[in-house]
């Protein structure tokens, strides 16, 4: 069947997967349009894949009625879109925008409230079908990963980009959600080619090309550079990747330290990072935004102690418990701060997550204003190793068999039956939003895994 591989400027058909000896537009077996042709198509292992609007591709899926219709999924007590289905797409909806400035755009659109468990079901067959590809499966997010097929192609019988469009037809088919397709020779220009035809798409980015194509793309495309970033780098006159890859490496450097580094090296295309399979949870974590920016003690410490328990109850049903406590800040500027305190014992009590993550806390109230609080843990373990009852300390297991009897009743009770003195009563006064079921977590970000 693949007489074609090896040559260059051979391509196959993305729907019946049968090579294409010549450059007709069309399918010579079955009349498609979608073929795909790159000189390099048949030596480049590395891609990445992400599901197209995912949330609402699993609502679509499972209410056909829905098929032709402005999707949204979205809502809670923030109120912002989590994803919107290409047809809303048209009308300019698009993730994180205020619910209501959504609907303004698309007043027809139908509005569906996440269900977290669904979509996290779905993320995991994915993977799953993502795993039967290659050992070398590195997930990303929920809806996407990134895959190294170097060396798979006996065990497959096809090249890494047949193998590939095979999986989106198998995604289709099995799953019934659609994903692109980002086929390169380095993990972010993988990425970049994954977003680059959206949705359903199959896009190459060879190492011959990187440099020009790299050349007109703004330096927003470069991973890690945001919009306060893009920003600093616009004042100095810098828009264009291709500007960086006039400069020399102690220029930006000098300039930029180490993401200057980055720059230099990512502008030409150079990306020696690897794919590394870890199955493992790193991390657990909850975060919230507010509807408004808080920089005091006061505002801050319920909402760290609400999240504290939504982890410890993450930990608990997953049977884990974690060595470094970690907060996350997110500044009115959106600038990011982490900040780590390593335990002498793996935890999953609420207790101490918070009283880590305050001590923590405590050190940020510089009179920057947040919108964003997260406390998680990491280097994490089995449960079986947290929390020793601790010799000197005869309180810390009191509370733990506290704790232990607070969880049995929320068990029995629900979420609401026992509070503790810091988030009592909280929520009703409209203050800092108090992380509830609703609150969605930042599922892109590989902090929350679970
Ligand atoms: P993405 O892969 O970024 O977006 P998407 O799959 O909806 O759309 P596409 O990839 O085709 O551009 O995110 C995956 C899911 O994560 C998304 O379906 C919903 C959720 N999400 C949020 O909850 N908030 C956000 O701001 C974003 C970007 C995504
Ligand atoms: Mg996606
Ligand atoms: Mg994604």
């Amino acid at each position: 069947m693949h007489t074609a591989v090896n040559d260059p400027e051979h391509g196959f058909c993305r729907d019946c997967l049968t090579p294409q000896p010549n450059a007709a537009p069309r399918c010579a077996r079955c009349g498609s349009p979608r073929l795909v042709r790159h000189p390099e198509l048949y030596r480049l292992h590395l891609a990445h894949i992400d599901c197209d609007a995912f949330y609402a591709a699993v609502e679509k899926r499972d209410n056909p009625a829905l098929k032709d219709r402005p999707v949204i999924v979205g809502g809670g007590k923030r109120g912002v879109v989590s994803t919107a289905c290409y047809i809303a797409r048209i009308n300019g909806v698009r993730s994180a925008m205020p619910m209501f400035k959504a609907l303004e755009a698309c007043p027809e659109a139908v509005v569906i409230k996440p269900d977290m468990e669904k979509y996290a079901r779905v993320g995991r067959e994915v993977r799953a079908m993502m795993q039967d590809l290659t050992p070398l499966v590195e997930p990303i997010s929920i809806d996407e990963a990134f895959l190294d097929l170097a060396g798979t192609e006996r065990l497959h019988g096809m090249p890494p980009a047949i193998v590939l469009a095979r999986f989106e037809k198998r995604l289709e088919r099995e799953i019934g959600i659609t994903a692109s397709v980002g086929l390169s020779y380095c993990k972010f220009l993988a990425k970049v080619a994954s977003d680059f035809r959206k949705p359903r798409g199959f896009s190459v980015i060879g190492e011959a090309e990187a440099h020009d194509f790299l050349a007109m793309q703004p330096v927003t495309l470069i991973w890690g550079v945001g919009k306060a970033f893009a920003a600093t780098l616009e004042r100095d006159g810098i828009r264009t990747i291709g500007q960086l890859q006039k400069m020399e490496q102690a220029e930006l450097m000098r300039r930029y330290g180490s993401m200057g580094n980055r720059l230099y090296h990512l502008s030409r295309g150079r990306d020696e990072r690897v794919v590394s399979a870890d199955r493992d949870t790193k991390s657990v974590s909850a975060e919230t935004t507010f509807d408004q920016d808080f920089g005091k003690m006061d505002d801050l410490v319920p909402v760290l102690r609400a999240l504290s328990e939504k982890v410890s109850a993450r930990l608990k049903k997953a049977g884990l418990a974690g060595r470094t406590v970690v907060l996350k800040l997110k500044s009115n500027d959106f600038r990011i701060r982490t900040r780590n305190r390593q335990l002498e014992d793996p935890t999953r009590l609420a207790d101490r997550i918070f009283s880590t993550g305050l001590e923590l806390l405590r050190r940020e109230i510089d009179g920057t204003k947040y919108r964003l609080l997260g406390i998680g843990v990491s280097d994490l373990c089995d449960a079986g190793k947290a929390d020793p009852p601790d010799l000197v300390d005869t309180r810390s297991h009191k509370r733990a068999l506290a704790e232990g009897a607070i969880d049995a009743l929320r068990d029995k009770f629900g979420r609401g039956a026992v509070e503790t003195g810091y988030t009592f009563g909280r929520g009703h006064r409209g203050k800092p939003a108090r992380p509830g079921e609703d609150d969605e977590p930042d599922v892109r970000h590989p902090w929350e895994r679970i």
